[in-house]
């Protein structure tokens, strides 16, 4: 078989990859190692900047986002005692759409067929070749192998695929850090505990209360690596979460059963080699950041937007320019959205290694923000998302 575009992992940056090189009269297949199923079951972000819902609506798959989705023009921080309201709306112009991945990659598959996009799912076995010259990907099937020739090949599988281990070691330039500490999440059918996003860095640590719709509630903690879910029965979790939320929230938490709990741990990542002959990354296959600045998906959603863009030009007039400076312009967001998470996570987080002071400068520096329109903005243009 032959295509233009070999997509691998049909996550949020294959996806929207696949349906705008389609929108564009270009032939790609993607190629998913795990059931529909699987993919359209997975919870895990919940804010969506306007470079992602923009994409959405230029690919005409918005309606139930725009039915659905919540518009929130606010977040807030909290040192356990007040909130501090971030106006994004007021400081930056912009907003954010609450609206959750799960639904977002429903949205997208489902518009596949209609749109020439073929997926192949439970592609098991998939191996990238020959990345400098011809390239290739081969995959089972049913028990059958399968080889699919092509111009370029893009890596969208994520942080644990196999795209990133294709390209030579000695190329490899990668930056690191974990983090001490994971989210435990929550998802419920309940009505949220305040009408917008609250990140606190409270006594007992750091919560977050999110949502996915009016009567759908989406709470994480911060717990120790060692803590697994089975030591989170839901309602010592219930408990936990009103003793953080309560004092500072307008409704407090309802309590409901739980439609899924999970611990999730925090890294920031970057792997900078994102080219490597006709192999492209885009997404978590090049790039972690911890969930506290909602920024994962939604970078996800830019490096496809350049990828695209870059994939366009090369069809449509043979302008490699888009393609071989495609790293250079994804790392410039891509590291900016990685200080963003990073600084967000120090502030609003209890780090083992901390003492007493570090506290005193964490409450410090919202206390600063707090009175700061200046900081205010800061944190405000970082998180509706930087321009593309
Ligand atoms: P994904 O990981 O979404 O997709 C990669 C796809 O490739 C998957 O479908 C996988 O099955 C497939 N794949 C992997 N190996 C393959 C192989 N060998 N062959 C074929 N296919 C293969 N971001 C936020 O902004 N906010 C959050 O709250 C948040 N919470 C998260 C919680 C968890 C537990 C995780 C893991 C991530 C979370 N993220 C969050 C980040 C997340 O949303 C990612 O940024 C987003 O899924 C990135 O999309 P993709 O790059 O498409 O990668
Ligand atoms: C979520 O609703 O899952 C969510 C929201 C904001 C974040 C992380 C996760 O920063």
């Amino acid at each position: 078989m032959k295509t233009k575009v070999a997509i691998i992992g049909s996550g949020p940056s294959g996806l929207l990859l696949g349906h705008l090189l389609r929108a564009a009269g270009i032939e790609c297949i993607i190629l998913e190692r795990q059931t529909r199923d699987y993919v359209e079951s997975r919870i895990r972000a919940g804010v969506l900047e306007t470079v992602t819902t923009d994409l959405m609506r230029q690919l005409g798959v918005d309606q139930r986002m725009n039915e659905e989705g919540l518009i929130e023009e606010g977040f807030n921080l909290a040192d356990g005692e007040r909130l501090i309201r971030i106006d994004i709306t007021r400081l930056t112009g912009k907003h954010v759409m609450v609206y959750g991945q799960t639904e977002l990659t429903r949205d997208l598959i489902a518009a596949a067929p209609d749109r020439g996009l073929e997926i192949v799912f439970e592609a098991k076995d998939v191996a990238l070749h020959d990345l400098e010259g011809s390239p290739s990907v081969s995959y089972s099937k049913d028990g059958i192998s399968h080889r699919i020739e092509c111009d370029f090949i893009a890596g969208c599988d994520g942080f644990h695929g196999p795209s990133r281990k294709a390209i030579p070691a000695h190329l490899v330039r990668e930056y690191e850090r974990e983090y001490p500490f994971g989210w435990l999440g929550v998802l419920a059918d309940v009505p949220p505990c305040h009408p917008e996003l609250i990140y606190s860095n409270g006594p007992r640590g750091f919560a977050l209360a999110s949502m996915r719709s009016a009567t759908r509630s989406r709470y994480y903690i911060q717990v120790p690596l060692t803590e697994k879910v089975e030591d989170w029965p839901e309602e010592r979790l219930w408990d936990e979460l009103a003793l953080r939320f309560d004092p500072i929230s307008e409704r407090g938490v309802t309590r409901g059963p739980a439609l899924e709990m999970s611990i999730a741990p925090l890294r920031s990542y970057v792997f900078e080699t994102m080219q490597h002959g006709r192999l492209f990354l885009a997404g978590d296959s090049a790039h972690i950041v911890p969930p506290t600045g909602a920024k994962g998906l939604n970078l996800a959603a830019s490096d496809v937007a350049y990828l695209s863009d870059a994939l366009i030009a090369h069809y449509r007039g043979g302008d490699d320019a888009g393609l071989n400076g495609y790293a250079a312009r994804a790392l410039s967001r891509i590291w900016k959205a990685e200080r963003f998470s990073w600084y967000l996570t120090k502030l609003m987080h209890r780090f083992p290694e901390d003492g007493a002071f570090e506290h005193r400068m964490q409450l410090a520096e919202l206390d600063y923000v707090a009175s700061s329109e200046a900081m205010q903005t800061v944190i405000a243009e970082n998180y509706v998302g930087l321009p593309l």
